[in-house]
Formats: C-alpha cells, sequence, structure tokens
C-alpha cells in the first residue's frame, strides 16, 4: 500500500514529465553533432550505418530505474490463454538468439532532439512463446507491465508479429540498468512507450486498456509516421529551444565554403524515399543525400550542402517521403508525434569589413 502511494505521488508530479525530459535528458556529450563537417564535401560518402553509443543512448523512465535480479526475475504470460507461462532467464537464453538493428524514439522527440537511438539489439522471437501459450480468441489486447509498475498495452495482432523480440543485450552489451534489465521488449513500428523495460508480464485482455502514457493524452497506437529530423546545421546542433542558428561567412564553420544540413529520418515499416530540403520556409524543395538502411526499422541518414551566394535571413526545413505519406509541413500534433517539422531560422552575417 505504501509503495502504491509513492507511487501516485511520483505520478502526480511527472505527467509532464515526457516534455521536460526533452530539456533535462540532454547532457552536453549528446549535443555533440551527429555527423563531421567533412560531410560538406560531396565526395565524402554517408556512413551506411550509425550506431549510438549507450553512454550517448537517451534514458526515458516515469519513474526510477528498476533494480531487477535477474535470477529471481520471472516473466509471466497469462490472462486470456489457455496454457499460462512463466519464463526464467535461462528460457529466454535457451531460445534462438538473433541480432538485429532497430531504432528507438520516444513520441516527444522534436526536431533536432535527442529523444531517439540507434542500436543493435540481440535477444529471442515472442511469438513461439506466444504460442505455446495460446492466446484465446476473447483477448483483444496485451497489456505489458514493467517491474517499476508501467504498463502499456497494444492490439493482439502487433504482439503475434513475427518481428516482435524479447532483447537483453544492446550494442552486445547485457542491458543496463537504465534500458531495462535484465529484459526489455521491442515491438517494431511503435515509439518508445510501446517498448517496456524490465518486463515481468504479458498479459491478454478482452477489453480495451490504456496505458500510462496514453491516459495522458499521447496516442494509443503510437505509430511511427514518415518523418525527418533536421538535427545539425553545420556544426551546430538544431534545438527545440530557440530553432534559431546564426553563421559568419568565413572561418571554420563559416557559410562561404557551404553550409551542411544533416539529419535523421524514420518511418514505422517503409524505406525513406526521399529526404527534402527547403531554405525558403517551404516554396521550393531539394532532394538530399540519402543512406539505404536494409531495414525500415533503422534510421536513415541523410545530408545536403548548401551552397546560399548571399547573406540574409533563411527558413530551413527538412521533410520525408516514403510510399505512405509526405511529411505534412502544417501539421503539428504533437501527441501523435508529428512533431518533427520544425523552421529553423538561420542568419548568414555578411563579411565583416576589415581595416
Ligand atoms: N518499464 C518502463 N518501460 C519504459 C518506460 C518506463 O518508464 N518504464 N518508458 C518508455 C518510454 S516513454 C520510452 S521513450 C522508452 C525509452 O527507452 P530507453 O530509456 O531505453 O531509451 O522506454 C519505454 N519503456
Ligand atoms: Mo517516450
Amino acid at each position: 500500500m505504501q509503495r502504491r502511494q509513492l507511487l501516485k505521488s511520483l505520478l502526480a508530479t511527472s505527467t509532464t514529465l515526457l516534455g521536460a525530459s526533452l530539456l533535462t535528458s540532454c547532457n552536453s556529450k549528446t549535443l555533440d553533432p551527429l555527423f563531421q563537417i567533412d560531410l560538406l564535401d560531396p565526395k565524402t560518402p554517408l556512413p551506411d550505418r550509425l550506431i549510438t553509443p549507450l553512454s550517448d543512448f537517451y534514458i526515458q523512465n516515469y519513474a526510477l530505474p528498476s533494480k531487477v535480479d535477474r535470477d529471481t526475475w520471472r516473466l509471466k504470460i497469462g490472462g486470456e490463454v489457455e496454457t499460462p507461462l512463466t519464463l526464467t532467464y535461462e528460457d529466454i537464453l535457451n531460445a534462438p538468439q538473433e541480432s538485429f538493428h532497430l531504432t528507438m524514439e520516444c513520441i516527444g522527440n522534436p526536431s533536432g532532439g535527442n529523444l531517439i537511438g540507434n542500436a543493435k539489439w540481440t535477444g529471442t522471437r515472442l511469438l513461439p512463446f506466444l504460442e505455446k501459450a495460446k492466446i484465446k480468441n476473447t483477448a483483444i489486447e496485451m497489456a505489458m507491465k514493467g517491474n517499476d509498475w508501467y504498463e502499456t498495452t497494444l492490439p493482439i495482432a502487433e504482439l503475434t508479429k513475427p518481428d516482435v523480440f524479447l532483447v537483453h543485450k544492446m550494442n552486445d552489451e547485457d542491458l543496463t540498468k537504465e534500458h531495462g534489465y535484465p529484459l526489455r521488449i521491442l515491438i517494431p513500428g511503435h515509439f518508445g512507450q510501446k517498448q517496456p523495460k524490465w518486463l515481468i508480464e504479458l498479459n491478454a485482455i478482452d477489453h480495451s486498456k490504456k496505458g500510462f502514457w496514453e491516459n495522458q493524452g499521447w496516442s494509443n497506437t503510437a505509430e511511427i509516421p514518415t518523418h525527418a529530423l533536421l538535427r545539425q546545421i553545420q556544426t551546430d546542433r538544431t534545438s527545440n529551444q530557440s530553432n534559431r542558428v546564426q553563421l559568419e561567412k568565413s572561418g571554420e564553420a563559416g557559410w562561404g565554403k557551404g553550409i551542411l544540413l544533416a539529419g535523421i529520418a524514420l518511418d514505422r515499416n517503409l524505406p525513406i524515399q526521399r529526404i527534402e530540403i527547403s531554405t525558403d520556409g517551404g516554396t521550393t524543395w531539394q532532394i538530399a543525400d540519402q543512406n539505404k538502411p536494409e531495414s525500415p526499422h533503422e534510421w536513415t541518414l541523410w545530408r545536403y550542402r548548401w551552397q546560399p551566394t548571399t547573406a540574409g535571413k533563411y527558413k530551413v526545413l527538412a521533410r520525408a517521403v516514403s510510399d505512405r505519406e509526405i511529411q505534412d509541413i502544417e501539421k503539428r500534433d504533437r501527441m501523435n508525434g508529428q512533431s518533427g517539422v520544425l523552421t529553423i531560422d538561420v542568419t548568414l552575417n555578411a563579411a565583416a569589413n576589415v581595416g
């Protein structure tokens, strides 16, 4: 009962956490530019893949990270199933292991924001366990619970997709306490809120239920839309705070030599066809260079070399295009994770008079 009360008071103060932590979860290290400016040279190829080191990977918890003992940890699969299962860590390791790359993003991540990272994950598929448990056809949703009492739900059909994984390694290391040790679930195509850490319960339920963030108005499907994130202008990280960048004409990062615009793009399950850049507030668009990841669940990297000829004020935007959609510049439905389109005001200063 006491724990419940403590939790309640934590919850009461954390309703704005998702927003507030956009500001607090950035430490100086993660503000380093994602790309080196040598990408300005069109002969420098874009990297095939960029993995976020664990030390830079964002952490988003509604409460304190949970401390779990791997030996006593259990994952219960129950509710509307024929055969409830209780899995040990050994059971997870004894199942066939696979590794894959997937980009995790928080639904509240703004363009330039740090609440996104790409990692290599290792674990085992969930489907064989669900087949063993035999979900009854009365079940419509799966309620997923973490050891910190975090809960979120998705339709059964999302959980029975073959690419849903129970993972225990991130970038070849055991999950850290912050990222969900010993086990978390990954359900590709959805924002981070649908990927519970310290997973202890998968409960098939015969009714609809909203989870922690969903009860506060965040999308209940939390599907990742086609979106581009403008992460960097020249050597500056774009930020959701001022959305302003000023560049001098000369010097190492001067605009006289050209301006590097760079970022990432992601969709729930389709490849990014192209990334379009506007430097005139959306009137005209040019196509950026991009890489082509094997999996649509891994971020696409892009860069654009902008060569302005006159000083002045510019409005810079980036949008992504997939077979499903052209990212809408006007739509800013934050609660659906469409906050990716941002206009950055770029001021290019004229050369200072010398003498
Ligand atoms: N148990 C638990 N799982 C959770 C959360 C949480 O607070 N508790 N936060 C979710 C949210 S909102 C996001 S964006 C991702 C972030 O994962 P990361 O901290 O490993 O980057 O975890 C999700 N899983
Ligand atoms: Mo999140």
